[in-house]
């Protein structure tokens, strides 16, 4: 007899959230690397000035583009989504100036989170830098105001996929073969309503993506998929940081359009083997 194929439901993932206000510490940023946490949220991280300042710098950057790859938004900086390792890494070094311009003469909030990772990690033996190839190195960070115009601003995705399935020249795809692609975000403006972080408790399998015809992409899963999947809104404000296991479906709120627009510095960090952490875009 034949039947109809209905896909199944799709599985639902615990997640385990902090949060809490202050400065954000290493052991915490290593247990989002271990899985131990699945997203972390630290209100009022860094300061309303130099949020203010880095915004001002990304509003006035002349490297600031309109992105190309069918996920709206403006950036600054380099993403290896959907690009082949020699095109990811010519763009990050381009771009490296205009990265290098958000934070002008600022002590910026991400290189100093970049260098105290580095030496907890380092008395752990563990190394941490940023991922390479012949063609160069990725930046610390890329900036993007997303502009999506539907129900989201950016639409409910995975980061894994595109990690997964970054070609052979890529560091990269060690890391989310075995371990936790960590998204980490730094927020220097939001909006007075909206533009909310929201985390579905559900990590898609390949099986999953493949029903959904994001295999290599992670971009993006269907309001339908998603409606029996319970899910949890992280309400940021300017200052805050974030850090989630991108292999969580997560996305950004419809943004009111009022007041200050939103704007994310964002980069993926994970291990690749037991001694190596790597950073990138
Ligand atoms: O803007 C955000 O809060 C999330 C960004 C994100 O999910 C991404 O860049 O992959
Ligand atoms: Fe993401």
């Amino acid at each position: 007899m034949v039947s109809d194929q209905v896909s199944p439901a799709p599985a639902i993932s615990p997640v385990a959230i902090r949060e809490r206000t202050g400065s954000i510490s290493t052991r915490e940023i290593i247990s989002v690397l271990k899985g131990e946490i699945t997203a972390l949220h630290i209100k009022q991280a860094f300061s309303p000035e130099l949020a203010e300042e880095i915004t001002t710098n990304f509003n006035r950057n002349p490297g600031l583009k309109e992105r190309k790859d069918g996920v709206p938004g403006q950036f600054v900086g380099a993403s290896h989504y959907r690009k082949n390792a020699a095109a990811y890494f010519a763009e990050c070094e381009s771009a490296r100036p205009f990265v290098e311009a958000l934070f002008a003469n600022l002590v910026d909030p991400v290189r100093a989170l970049f260098d105290a990772l580095k030496r907890e990690l380092s008395k752990q033996g563990i190394e941490l830098r940023r991922a390479r190839t012949e063609h160069g190195e990725a930046n610390i960070c890329r900036a993007i105001c997303w502009s999506g115009t539907g129900m989201y601003s950016l639409e409910p995705h995975d980061d894994v996929a595109q990690v997964l399935c970054a070609e052979k020249d890529y560091e990269l795809p060690a890391v989310a073969a075995k371990n936790t692609v960590v998204a980490l975000n730094f927020y220097p403006s939001m909006p007075e309503e909206g533009g909310g972080l929201r985390i579905w408790s559900h990590k898609p399998t390949e099986s999953d993506r493949k029903s959904q015809e994001v295999e290599t992409t992670g971009y993006p899963y269907s309001t339908a998929y998603l409606e029996p999947v319970p899910y949890h809104d992280f309400e940021l404000k300017a200052g805050d940081i974030a850090l989630i296991d991108g292999g969580f479906v997560h996305g950004v709120t419809r943004q009111s359009g009022i007041g200050k627009p939103r704007l994310l510095l964002n980069c993926f960090l994970g291990f690749a083997r037991p001694d190596l952490v790597l950073w990138w875009t």
